[in-house]
């Protein structure tokens, strides 16, 4: 059944990096609102953001203190009205970031919570007396350290997955739960079009909370370990969606990792939990098994499959989310492409694979740029709480320092964090105070004013390939057309179809999408004939008994039937 969110492009915005309208080196909501009408002629149409909630920063907001109120630093919910009211005279919808995992140890919730940890806000969330003086489990949470954290002047112990200001909410409480669903609800009245749901899988937990075999030099063992052993959380999300979403038509994206392969109908099926999921699957390769330090490099093969083998799974069953980057991962140019490829043309070839996959696409702040890694000067410069807990694990595992650094430059998430880069100018016009975060020193030759002046840059691209993805004529085929691979023999060529069954199985429309992540040129054989080119990144690229080409060449070209 057709959705009114398929079709969409969508753009995330880090608040606090993307623009300060006031001086103080935070983006603001008013950051937003002046930036619309770049986001419309990027060729946007819907928006996330990430929290914005009040809250005191520990995790840059993914730790809430109050989810009716809009943070200080990023205006007032007047804006936030605004924000919704300018956004949709554009066109564009807005979708809010939803943490309810856990909240901040400054909600209210927790502060009644120690301050009766008889009473009933401690049922709020989970607090457990520990075993033989030791904490209830041996479970080390996300950002480090053991998951139990000592409530004051108790024997008892508080859950948190993720840092121990993060107290995790106990969602078999069904006070707790409405509290929940009333805040969805009160959002969704206000007009957000919906939420992309932070940490989802996590809510739901094995309350016996078993002991797991230990897997690194601290005697603990992983949390996601626990969670991928857990099964159930399908009831809680049937009856949150029902709660919420569903009553509203709204549009949901879950962060989901360590999902049961199976459950996928159940996920994103028709009628599933979610409208869409994430799909991580390359950014899953490089999971390190004790962190980053031991991540694994990506081979291009490894990439392809995982984006292949992941778009055939998912096309009978519904859509995926499709994304480069995001505020928890390192720039994907940096990451994805070979060192030759991190230019202009590459960004291109990157770009266009990953818009015209089956799904929804959604762009990082930056991305249409083709904002790349940050050079950090040392440690000291970071800011991210799991980039400072990553490095002392490498530490503590007897990683050299240069290396341990080395290894977290490359996977932090403030890699992603770092500000907007609009111009050329002072602070690459993010602010004109002193920016909250260091400024990616590249600025000066990738910025979105150089850009906007130069009909071949990388962001003018991105406008040409969004406008193709939503045009009348092709908007069918890369929404609801079928994803079918090829080439799949040839070394560096990603390539896939798109097209759209006729009648009597005659393809109505076919389109070929075929990228040379390679150094030097490369030569096709063509299956069809060719009736247009739609798109191309290099002019060396051309198709005539062949298709040729150029090393970080891509073409979008539409077949003959
Ligand atoms: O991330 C959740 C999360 O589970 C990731 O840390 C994940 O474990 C990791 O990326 C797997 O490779 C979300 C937010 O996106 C992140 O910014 C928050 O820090 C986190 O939740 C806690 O709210
Ligand atoms: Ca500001």
């Amino acid at each position: 059944m057709k959705k009114w969110w398929h079709g969409k492009v969508a753009y995330q915005i880090y608040p606090k990096s993307f623009y300060d309208t006031n001086g103080d080196g935070i983006g603001d909501l008013q950051g937003i609102i002046a930036k619309l009408d770049y986001l419309k002629e990027l060729g946007i149409n819907l928006i996330w953001i990430s929290p914005i909630y009040k809250s005191p920063f520990v995790d840059q907001g993914y730790d809430i203190s109050d989810y009716y109120g809009i943070a200080p630093e990023f205006g007032t919910m007047e804006d936030f009205d605004e924000l919704l009211a300018e956004a949709k005279k554009r066109g564009i919808q807005i979708v809010m970031d939803l943490v309810v995992n856990h909240c901040s140890d400054q909600h209210e919730w927790f502060q009644k919570a120690l301050a009766d940890p008889e009473g009933e806000y401690a049922d709020y969330f989970y607090f457990r007396e520990g075993k033989d003086g030791n904490p209830p489990s041996n479970y080390r949470s996300y950002f480090g350290g053991s998951c139990w954290e000592p409530v004051p002047g108790t024997n008892k112990y508080y859950f948190h997955a993720f840092a121990k200001e993060q107290p995790d909410l106990n969602w078999e409480n069904p006070k707790l739960k409405q509290e929940i669903y009333n805040m969805i609800n009160w959002w969704l009245e206000r007009g957000v079009a919906g939420f992309r749901i932070d940490a989802i899988i996590n809510i739901k937990k094995d309350v016996s909370f078993p002991n797991l075999e230990p897997d690194g030099p601290d005697g603990l063992a992983g949390y996601h370990r626990a969670v991928e052993q857990t099964h159930g959380v399908g009831s809680l999300l049937e009856d949150l969606k029902n709660n919420t979403f569903a009553k509203h038509d709204a549009f949901t994206v879950g962060e989901v990792f360590n999902m049961h392969e199976e459950e996928l109908p159940e996920f994103i099926g028709e009628d599933g939990h979610f409208s869409t999921i994430f799909d991580f699957s390359a950014h899953c390769l490089s999971e390190g098994e004790h962190g980053w330090y031991d991540a694994p490099g990506i081979t291009f093969e490894e990439w392809r499959d995982a984006i292949v083998n992941s778009q055939l799974e998912v096309q009978e069953i519904g859509f995926k989310a499709n994304i480069i980057e995001n505020h928890d991962e390192p720039r994907g140019v940096s990451r994805f492409l070979p060192e030759y490829a991190r230019n202009a043309a590459g960004t291109k070839m990157l770009g266009t694979v990953s818009v015209l996959l089956r799904g929804v696409p959604f762009l990082y702040q930056g991305q249409e740029i083709g904002m790349q890694n940050c050079e950090w000067g040392g440690s000291e410069e970071w800011d991210d709480i799991s980039t400072k807990d990553q490095y002392q694990t490498a530490r503590n595992a007897g990683v050299p320092e240069e290396e341990a650094f080395k290894a977290c430059a490359e996977m932090s998430r403030d890699n992603a964090r770092t500000p907007m880069q609009w111009s050329g100018g002072e602070n690459a016009g993010f602010t004109k105070g002193t920016p909250w975060m260091k400024v990616n020193p590249n600025y000066s030759e990738i910025n979105v004013e150089s850009q906007q002046g130069d009909a071949d840059s990388v962001l003018h691209y991105y406008q040409e390939l969004i406008a193709l993805r939503k045009s009348e004529e092709y908007k069918e085929v890369f929404t609801y057309g079928w994803f079918a691979p090829v080439y799949g023999d040839q070394e560096k060529i990603m390539a896939f179809y798109r097209y759209l069954d006729g009648e009597a199985k005659k393809p109505e429309k076919r389109v070929l999408v075929a990228a040379n992540f390679g150094e030097g040129p490369m030569e096709l054989p063509l299956e069809y004939k060719v009736k247009e080119t739609l798109l191309s990144n290099l002019p060396q690229n051309h198709v005539g008994e062949r298709l040729v080409l150029e090393g970080c060449g891509v073409m979008v070209l539409e077949c003959m039937e």
